[in-house]
């Protein structure tokens, strides 16, 4: 018999059944069901590509785990700008002049066409990798390339006591056409309404778990798991459990959708 993938968070009887859900408008994927990729210029590394083009999205979202010194194996420049967040290990990111040690809850922000590199230090890691195509706003610079750490930014409350939102890459910044925030919730929160918006969501669950409204259905989420909402998918999130739930939240913000 196979060990169970998720020791210790699989209830009894897992076998048989199974919380993926993919379809034209919103998925759910524990992470064990993901498989590895590989990507020429990136060694060292498992990619599991957890939304891109391919599934509807308009920007590609992947877990990476890197051995000791896997990541970029050159400079990299893709065109595309990039977001980096650490879960945990290591990460040594390079950009121009500048370098980042980035440990668990670290991110980096590179804009388009800026070349740089990220690699496991002292260890393996593990971390998020975002990739979107910069839409440009006239007349706006876009900004430069900086990094941060998930307890150094504000907790701010919106809405709903008990639900903080982190916005790592700013809010209402017209210089950015994404963000990417942490919000956090008690045990027993919700929003205070079903959101149905323009724009999409790449999810990962960083900690507790809850239940996810994507259009009519209730899904259960846990740590690890991944969600791509897509445009005008109706969702509301329910927080279960005893402890904190906090996910990573992608969003495409500030451009004429027209
Ligand atoms: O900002 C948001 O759209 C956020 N409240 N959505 C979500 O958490 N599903
Ligand atoms: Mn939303």
């Amino acid at each position: 018999m196979n060990p169970p993938a998720r020791p210790g968070i699989l209830p009894p009887g897992i076998y048989g059944s199974n919380r993926t859900m993919v379809t034209p408008h919103y998925a759910v994927m524990p992470p064990e069901g993901i498989l590895e990729s590989r990507m020429p210029g990136i060694a060292g590394c498992r990619i599991r590509v957890q939304t891109s083009p391919a599934m509807g999205a308009g920007f590609t979202q992947a877990l990476l785990e890197m051995e000791e010194g896997g990541g970029t194996s050159g400079v990299r420049d893709d065109g595309l700008q990039q977001f980096l967040y650490v879960l945990d290990g290591t990460v040594k990111v390079a950009v121009g002049e500048e370098t980042w040690r980035l440990s668990a809850g670290g991110f980096a922000y590179v804009p388009a066409g800026t070349p740089f590199t990220f690699n496991a230090q002292a260890g393996s890691a593990r971390a998020i990798w975002l990739r979107k195509t910069y839409e440009p706003a006239l007349g706006i610079a876009p900004r430069s390339a900086f990094s941060g750490r998930r307890e150094e930014v504000p907790r701010l409350y919106k809405h709903t006591e008990g639900r903080a939102w982190q916005t790592l890459l700013g809010e209402a910044d017209m210089a950015m056409d994404m963000e990417v925030n942490i919000l956090s919730f008690a045990p027993g929160t919700y929003f205070p309404f079903v959101e149905t918006h323009v724009m999409e969501h790449g999810l990962y669950m960083l900690e507790g778990q809850g239940l996810y409204l994507l259009g009519r259905e209730w899904h259960e989420c846990w740590a690890g798991d991944f969600v791509w909402m897509g445009p005008y998918v109706p969702q509301q999130f329910y927080a279960t459990g005893w402890g904190e739930s906090a996910y990573l939240l992608y969003k495409n913000v500030n451009r004429d959708v027209l």
